[in-house]
């Protein structure tokens, strides 16, 4: 079982993982394990201080690096009483590695996770040497905290672990596996405010529908991501296709 422990000031956050959807049924099924530390238990001064005021002056605070790093070491302790010799330690923040399906892929493959999800203006750089394997970003967007982009890594990761997901959903069907966007989707009624469901669709042929869909992908990536394109090499077939699709003008 893939064992995820997250340090957060902010534990109650994560009900939203742990209650809903995927990720809820896949902790029901025991298919993961999270447990949550709060750096403010492992504060060391009087005023159980997790955090204090830069050096060199400026705004906000900066959290301190030894209940930091004792919540880290009680959260490797419960990795290791798992079973887990070398759990992946992962800094969420804005300066990380952006996280992509190749980077999913990787976390996956780990026995353990532990995630740290800084608050303020970062957590003090010292720390950054000492225990982190990874430092990773969601985006170019700035969150007031880690905490989401630890829920977006655990979802990520989750859903691709065998029986996370049912029969009708599957993860290897899913977008950016074959490095391409989605191809578009749809459900009755077949005319809706006018707009009808494109008629391969209904045809029955299961050849012409995922010829249709792959066509529809390239496409739609060709239009929206042409930066995904450039990173992948096209067969013939796929050349084909999207040079039909450009001609079309969909
Ligand atoms: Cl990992 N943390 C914060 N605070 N903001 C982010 C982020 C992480 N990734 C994108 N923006």
């Amino acid at each position: 079982m893939l064992q995820i422990d997250v340090v957060t000031l902010f534990p109650r956050m994560f009900d939203a993982v742990t209650t809903s959807g995927v990720t809820g049924r896949a902790l029901e099924r025991r298919l993961y394990d999270l447990v949550l530390w709060n750096p403010r238990d492992f504060a060391v001064n009087a005023y159980r201080a997790i955090d204090d005021r830069p050096y060199g002056g400026g705004p906000g605070m900066v959290m301190m690096p030894e209940p930091l790093e004792k919540a880290i070491g009680a959260a490797r302790q419960r990795q290791k009483s798992t079973g887990v010799v070398k759990p992946r330690v992962v800094h969420l923040t804005p300066q990380g590695r952006l996280l992509d399906n190749a980077l999913v892929v990787e976390l996956t493959q780990e026995q353990g996770l532990v995630m740290l999800a800084g608050r303020y203006e970062g957590v003090d750089e010292r720390l950054a040497g000492r225990v982190f394997d990874d430092e990773v970003s969601i985006g170019d967007y700035v969150l007031s905290g880690g905490e989401l982009a630890a829920m977006v890594v655990m979802d990520a990761v989750v859903r691709q672990l065998p029986g996370a997901l049912g029969d009708a959903e599957s993860a290897s069907q899913d977008s950016f596996v074959n490095g391409l966007l989605d191809h578009p989707h749809y459900t009755r009624p077949e005319s809706y405010e006018g707009a009808m469901v494109p008629p391969v669709l209904l045809s029955g042929n299961h050849a012409q529908i995922t010829k249709w869909r792959l066509k529809q992908a390239l496409g739609r990536t060709w239009q929206r991501r042409p930066d995904l394109l450039a990173k992948r090499s096209l067969s013939a077939a796929e050349s084909v296709l999207l040079e039909e699709f450009k001609k079309e003008g969909s």
